[in-house]
């Protein structure tokens, strides 16, 4: 059984309250550990308290966070009551697990508020402190915040970066971060550094030591990700799915021309980020599954590469090496099982796409603690993995269109991952399988070519 199935969750619930200054990316932690879990299928959402003050006073200067503030202060009680009713409700209504209330919460006094709140309603409280004191990471933030923060839009952005640098001040006069002294009794984590050092205390639950681990892994520094399916393989030409097949005539074409494409895009990276020092070698390592076709794939590639097992495709089961008409003909119950729910449907004595996920998840914790990362692998694979960077919704995941013969790139910014697709214009079949329907070939290529679809294939 999968270890992460709602009812082995469905008792604990988990409010984590993040604590520290602004600019130290608590907003940034707070998506990702959303993102992250709902990846997981485990109901999660964050309560931006800032965003419940914005409706209150949208562009308010640095005056108004000062502590002598009245009106300031009413104004952010306020909000912070508000984000607090509407987790509630999270938790009651939509059978929430995972609330992530983000805020400022910079004083023992408000963290004792939440604490007694969290305790009343069962809920277990875990304070998540971002704490920093690293400059170049600050003025990074600050960055990112006055360029993308509603509170400065349409603001000069050097009178809003003072105007935030002076708001991170008055914060200061009042902080007092979470100390193991004083709060040995509180589940909490505190991040030194974004993940330099960290502080662990009292975590308890298995969810609290995914999350804790989760936030371990996670660094800033720049890089990209890359995906590419197999070349075309033979069973693609004959469209059966799964098996351990070689490559084509076209998808020995594609591994040859993989480097080039790479080399490429590695390229235009330099210029980004790196372009007073031209000679700098961006490092990639190559992941491929342990499959033949993924490997054939990689063959020409002139970099490090490593084998994942988890990184094969999805288990047909009973299903292996047979084409989807001959599935339709000799399963059709599954066959009409697996369309409706594609993501919880497990071939016999095979897997589900659910299933891969929970096998993928040591990878997503390399992929966030690496830099540089190319990824050969099967159709299945990427749609998981895709989905993870993308935060698509698991039941649309199974039916998003990976071409074979693309790379593509993932570049993860703070509150986006941006993604450009590269063809090597290299013809191949499509795998691609709509619902209800054995037919493979996507909806133009049904209505342009329609040739194509004799000879599609194995995705899952
Ligand atoms: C955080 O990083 C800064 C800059 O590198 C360094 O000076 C500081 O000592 C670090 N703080 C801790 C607690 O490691
Ligand atoms: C953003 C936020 O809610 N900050 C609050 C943290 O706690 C102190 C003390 O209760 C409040 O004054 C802040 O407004």
């Amino acid at each position: 059984m999968p270890v992460y199935t709602v009812s082995h969750v469905s008792n604990i619930r988990i409010c984590v309250v993040m604590v520290g200054l602004p600019a130290r990316g608590k907003s940034f932690i707070s998506q990702r550990i959303v993102r992250y879990l709902s990846w997981l299928s485990i109901k999660a959402k964050s309560f931006n308290v800032g965003n419940y003050r914005r409706e209150k006073k949208s562009h308010p200067n640095a005056e108004f966070f000062d502590s002598h503030n009245e009106d300031g202060l009413k104004i952010r009680k306020e909000a912070a009551v508000e984000a607090v009713k509407d987790m509630m409700k999270f938790f009651q209504d939509e059978l929430g697990v995972v609330a992530i209330l983000d805020a400022t919460n910079s004083t023992k006094e408000r963290r004792d508020w939440i604490l007694k709140l969290c305790r009343e309603n069962s809920i277990e409280p875990m304070f998540l402190e971002s704490w920093c004191d690293d400059d170049s990471i600050i003025t990074k933030n600050i960055m990112d915040v006055k360029t993308s923060s509603p509170d400065y839009l349409g603001q000069d952005p050097e009178l809003a970066a003072k105007d935030f640098i002076k708001r991170i001040s008055k914060y200061k006069e009042t902080y007092e971060p979470l100390e193991v002294e004083t709060n040995k009794d509180l589940t909490f984590i505190k991040l030194i550094n974004v993940s330099e050092q960290v502080i662990i205390n009292k975590i308890e639950t298995y969810l609290e030591s995914r999350i804790v681990y989760y936030v371990m892994n996670l660094h800033i520094k720049p890089r990209s990700i890359y995906l590419s399916r197999h070349g075309e393989s033979m069973y693609n030409l004959e469209g059966k799915i799964g098996g351990d097949a070689d490559l084509s005539e076209r998808g020995w074409k594609y591994a040859q021309k993989l480097p080039e494409l790479v080399k490429k895009v590695l390229k235009s990276e330099e210029h980004d980020d790196y372009d007073d020092d031209d000679d700098t070698d961006i490092k990639l390592t190559v992941w491929t599954s342990t499959l033949k076709r993924t490997q054939q794939t990689a063959s020409y590639l002139p970099y490090d590469k490593l084998q994942w097992k988890a990184l094969d495709e999805l288990d047909a089961g009973a299903c292996d090496g047979l084409t989807y008409e001959e599935i339709e003909l000799q399963f059709p119950q599954d066959f009409k099982e697996r369309d409706e729910n594609k993501y919880e449907y497990r071939y016999r004595g095979g897997e589900s796409y659910r299933d891969v996920v929970i096998r993928l998840e040591p990878i997503i914790m390399e992929l966030e603690l690496q830099e540089n990362i190319l990824i050969i692998t099967h159709q299945a694979i990427l749609r998981c993995i895709y989905a993870y960077f993308m935060n698509i919704p698991q039941e649309e995941s199974p039916w998003m269109s990976i071409p074979l013969h693309t790379l593509i790139k993932l570049e993860p910014r703070a509150f986006k991952t941006i993604v450009e697709r590269i063809k090597a214009d290299i013809p191949a079949v499509s795998t691609y399988k709509e619902k209800g329907t054995s037919q493979l070939g996507e909806i133009e290529d049904i209505n342009n070519k329609s040739k194509n679809l004799i000879t599609g294939a194995p995705l899952r």
